[in-house]
């Protein structure tokens, strides 16, 4: 559902590379995108407007269109059988709603009603590095402060910046329509500029994209009293998430061993070497599955505290395949 869009490509393309067990497949959407037609695995498929019959025997669905989409026909889906993994916000803080990494809390799908939710980008790649350092440290404090992406926003912000970045004389006063919230009435150019705004501000001041980071992390990671905070930044690149996140452990490791315990953490590929000037970036990490980790420090006056950049491609290990492998882990436990 929604297999037009970016996060529905590369859902398409993960369910390729990974050789889903695919009996047959359909491609869904609005009514706008329906007629087109998406190849996949060698054949072509025409794709159909969404309707609740749709979903007729379906075992699984993928839904990726937006959460008033999700509300509408998740509910639909699972009434005729099928179970959902919903990568909107429509579902995630329903307390009958396992939210879903893998890597994190697979277990949490036991149980479901139906519904699985898939956290949002900016969650999934910090609590994938973050759960070894909990799991081998004990984790009591995360601050984050996310450097991300214009694909978070969609096609139309990607455009805008490809426009806006042609013309760096005049950035200031840039036409701009979509960021930092499409259906604001105010927009800032993004091209040579950062925008602490992502999403709309929440009463405590706080925006909906911080909200999100500190309510789905305390979910996931099943631990209402870890403290988290977020700041969200949005920069001129085009994929992939970056994140400077401090922690405090309970532990007080060397370097050598947080660098031991991610090293070695599914899903997690450790790029941290200051003497060869390596760390991870988000225009290498675009397009790879992994989260990266680098910069690796020790807080110069807190004995528990710790510093590191983590960055993944926020519509792969960030949406599609993280929707994929939640998919894959409901085979594999028998739980459709
Ligand atoms: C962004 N993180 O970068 C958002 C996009 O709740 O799934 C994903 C929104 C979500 O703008």
């Amino acid at each position: 559902m929604g297999a037009t869009g970016a996060v529905g490509q590369q859902m398409k393309e993960q369910l390729e590379k990974r050789n889903f067990p695919v009996g047959d497949i359909k491609f869904l959407s609005s009514a706008r995108s329906a007629g087109k037609q998406i190849e996949f695995n060698g054949q072509s498929h025409t794709v159909e407007e969404a309707v609740p019959e749709s979903f007729e025997g379906v075992d699984i669905a993928l839904f990726s269109a937006g959460g008033s989409i999700s509300e509408k026909f998740a509910p639909e889906a699972v009434k005729r059988g099928a179970v959902v993994v919903d990568n909107t916000s429509a579902f995630r803080m329903d307390k009958d709603v396992p939210l879903v990494v893998p890597e994190v809390n697979k277990s949490a799908l036991k149980g479901h009603t139906g519904i699985i939710a898939n956290p949002n980008c900016s969650t999934i790649q910090m609590v994938c590095a973050l759960q070894p350092l909990k799991e081998q440290f004990g984790l009591q404090k995360i601050i984050v402060s996310t450097y991300q992406a214009v694909s978070g926003a969609g096609i139309d912000a990607i455009n805008e910046l490809k426009e806006q970045s042609a013309d760096f004389d005049n950035a200031a006063t840039a036409e701009a329509n979509v960021l930092p919230v499409k259906s604001s009435d105010r927009h800032y150019p993004i091209a040579f500029n950062a925008v602490p705004q992502i999403d709309q501000f929440a009463e405590n001041g706080y925006t909906l994209e911080e909200m999100k980071m500190i309510n789905e992390t305390k979910k996931i990671m099943s631990d209402q009293d870890l403290a988290v905070a977020a700041t969200c930044v949005r920069l001129p690149v085009v994929t992939g998430h970056s994140e400077s996140v401090y922690v405090e452990l309970d532990d007080t490791p060397s370097v050598e061993q947080v660098r031991d315990a991610l090293g070695g953490a599914p899903g997690v590929v450790l790029q941290d070497n200051p003497a060869n000037q390596e760390y991870p970036m988000p225009l290498m990490a675009a397009g790879k599955d992994e989260v990266f980790v680098g910069r690796i420090r020790k807080d110069l006056d807190n004995p528990n505290g710790y510093h590191l950049w983590i960055v993944s491609d926020n519509l792969i290990k960030g949406a599609a395949l993280n929707s994929v492998q939640i998919a894959e882990a409901l085979i594999e436990e028998q739980l459709l």
